[in-house]
């Protein structure tokens, strides 16, 4: 047993209800609530769900078919149906008192900020729609946003969903190169991003990164779409970039949202997985919308009066799905901050929990490590009695970190929901339920009702109690992903063809090992296939060796994740150098500034190891395992018959 899963085991015992006053009022607030609609779900899914999406979503044209399964495990739901994500999360509210509520709530990291309300972001998005038109952008053209955390990344997103024109967002903190790859793959036409955004107390450029990307050839980008938020001097191409303020702001406030077929698609956002570059998910607009406004509404029990503050930044799908769709979708208050905790401010979060009120507040394992090694002192000094529910997501929480987080900001009274889900899910899978779960420090609890989440052998057959497997979903949900953008082939390998069933049926593969208690409970292990998840952050192993083959002194590269305090997973790289080359301090920094042109900072690894080998198979497999037992000093144990030569392993070792 490693040290997690003894941590764990001796946390199971700890249960925490859900306070009194909160099951109290809960929309699903007791077990036997939670049940009872788990098992109406189960019995018939498609009665289900399209109650569900009834009630939640406005629709233009009601949908004749519920989920349309008839080529697995390509699925379309609510066939039929037009409805609009822009529409949903905007002009509906507009009808009664949340016209003048307060929609986005926006801390820039200098201190300045700014709110809209509902009838304000409306207006602003329809003026945004208008722009895109004015840009020749029309219903299904892929428009790329490269944004720092301003008000403008929501109502852009907001305002492609307004006229059917996808979004891929990509996250500010990835290189040139890697916007290139997703611009080029997704055959963008417009990118929209900024001059530049505050991070660290200092105004960081992004605008020079999409000149860049474009320069190295991106053939249909026809035009840019540039907010000004740094102020600084920022180069412009005439008749390719246009100013946001000049542009947006006399367009007309007023723009219908286009009515859209349930499965037109509604984003691409890249994701990492275990090979080759990242997989373009493909989210659709209806079931999208139901399944983050449905999970948005359970997890946070949200309430009128409530502010959400989701920390994630909108280049990822926390972003997406809980700081703009579903809390918009259900007509919130939802807080975007533009900066992070930083040596000058440890205390930058508290205070906008205090500033603001926050009811809700969602962040990430590595930030709450990284705040308990602050310590309590800091957050201490700020009044956070608003909070009422505290969340997680991103990677798996140690104990610890859960019973700092709901002792030290939650003050014993909020419940912690840990949740888990992925890019590929669109929204939250398995989480506890605030007002009815009783919780364990450490697990994610129980699935969402409606989802049939499970842990599986590579027959798909359910393993027993406390036994390890694969994390898997045995039926389709309205927010799982529909395919890798151009590339079907890919959805099928990397999610489908995993887990294989004897019966021929499709069963969703996660990644991700996990195991289940004796009352259900699931613990998510981490992934089981060559993802390294660096502080919420995912990477796919080969794409940082790609990045480090392509320098010129390297001639082989394995890359393998080693635990970390902080980080969750840090990064360690092995390897080979050409002929002539030598490995010295010099080379290392080189090799990581190189993996930060390729991918980002985010990539770089933080040990190089040199060697003249790598373990691998007779077949010339790198074995991973054994990389992964040297990177965290550990014994090399198990079956190494396989290694085709054995003196590498000693070589390894003494150079370690
Ligand atoms: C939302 C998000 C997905 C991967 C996933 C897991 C890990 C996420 C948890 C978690 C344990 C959690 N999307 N993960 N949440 N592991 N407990 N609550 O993170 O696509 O970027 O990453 O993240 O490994 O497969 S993601």
């Amino acid at each position: 047993m490693s040290d997690a899963t003894i941590e764990s085991v001796l946390h199971e015992s700890r249960l925490f209800a859900p306070p009194e006053a909160l099951a109290a009022t809960a929309r699903i607030g007791s077990m036997a609530a939670y049940q009872a609609l788990a098992d109406q779900a189960e019995a018939d899914p498609d009665r289900f769900w399209g109650d569900q999406a009834r009630e939640h979503l406005h629709w233009f044209e009601p949908f004749h078919t519920v989920l349309n399964w008839s080529d697995p495990p390509f699925a379309r739901w609510f066939e039929g149906g037009t409805t609009n994500l822009s529409y949903n999360c905007l002009d509906r509210h507009l009808e009664g008192p949340r016209a003048n509520k307060t929609a986005l709530i926006w801390e820039g990291e200098p201190g300045d900020g700014g709110s809209y309300t509902y009838r304000e972001l409306h207006s602003e998005v329809c003026k945004a729609a208008n722009a895109l038109k004015a840009l020749g952008i029309s219903k299904g053209d892929l428009v790329a946003l490269y944004m720092p955390m301003v008000p403008e990344a929501a109502i852009a997103m907001l305002a492609c969903a307004r006229i059917g024109a996808p979004h891929s967002v990509v996250f500010g903190g990835f290189s040139a190169e890697a916007l290139r790859d997703r611009l080029i793959d997704g055959a963008v036409k417009l990118v929209i991003t900024a001059d530049g955004g505050f991070r660290k107390d200092k105004a960081v450029a992004l605008k020079p990164a999409v000149d860049q990307a474009l320069a190295e050839g991106c053939p249909t980008v026809q035009q840019v779409l540039v907010v000004q938020r740094t102020k600084q001097p920022t180069a412009m191409e005439p008749g390719r970039d246009h100013w946001w303020h000049e542009l947006v702001a006399g367009q007309s406030s007023d723009c219908p949202a286009e009515p859209m077929q349930s499965e037109d698609r509604l984003f691409v956002l890249y994701t990492s997985g275990s090979t080759g570059k990242p997989k373009g998910v493909v989210h659709t607009t209806a079931g999208y919308n139901l399944w983050a406004h449905l999970t948005f509404q359970w997890i946070f029990d949200i309430r009128e009066d409530d502010i959400h503050w989701c920390t994630a930044d909108v280049g990822w799908i926390t972003g997406h799905s809980y700081i703009v769709y579903g809390p918009l979708s259900n007509g919130a208050t939802t807080v975007m901050y533009e900066g992070a905790p930083r040596p000058a401010k440890p205390g930058a979060f508290w205070e906008v929990i205090e500033k603001h009120k926050v009811s809700i507040f969602y962040t990430a394992p590595t930030a709450i490590r990284a705040f308990m090694k602050n310590g309590r002192e800091v957050p201490d000094q700020y009044n956070m009695s608003s909070l009422r529910i505290l969340g997680t997501v991103g990677e798996p929480i140690n104990p610890e970190a859960w019973m700092w987080y709901r002792d030290v900001i939650g003050g014993n009274r909020c419940p912690v929901v840990d949740t888990w889900w992925q890019t590929e899910t669109g929204g939250v899978m398995i989480s506890p339920l605030p007002g009815a779960t009783p919780t364990k420090p450490g697990s994610a609890t129980l699935p969402l009702p409606g989802i049939a989440a499970d842990v599986v052998d590579i027959d798909g057959s359910s393993v027993g109690v406390d036994e390890g497997g694969y994390l898997a979903i045995r039926r389709p949900w309205p927010g799982m992903l529909r395919t890798v953008h151009g590339d079907p082939e890919r959805f099928l390998s990397s999610y489908w063809q995993h887990i294989r069933p004897a019966d021929g049926s499709y069963i969703y593969f996660a990644g991700d090992g996990a195991r289940r208690d004796k009352d259900g409970y699931f613990w998510v292990m981490g992934r089981v296939d060559d993802v390294i998840n660096v502080s919420g952050h995912r990477l796919g192993t080969m794409e940082i060796e790609s990045a480090l083959v392509s320098h010129p002194a390297v001639a082989e590269a394995a890359v393998v994740g080693r635990p970390d305090e902080l980080k969750g997973e840090g990064i360690v790289a092995f390897v080979i150098l050409q002929g002539d080359c030598h490995g010295d301090a010099e080379l290392v920094k080189s090799l990581r500034q190189h993996v930060g042109v390729e991918i980002g900072p985010i990539a770089r690894p933080d040990e190089i190891r040199f060697s003249d080998a790598l373990p691998k198979t007779r077949s010339g497999k790198i074995m991973r395992r054994i990389l992964r037992a040297l990177a965290a000093g550990e014994k090399v144990s198990g079956d190494t018959s396989t290694l085709e030569d054995l003196s590498v392993l000693d070589k390894l070792r003494s150079e370690a």
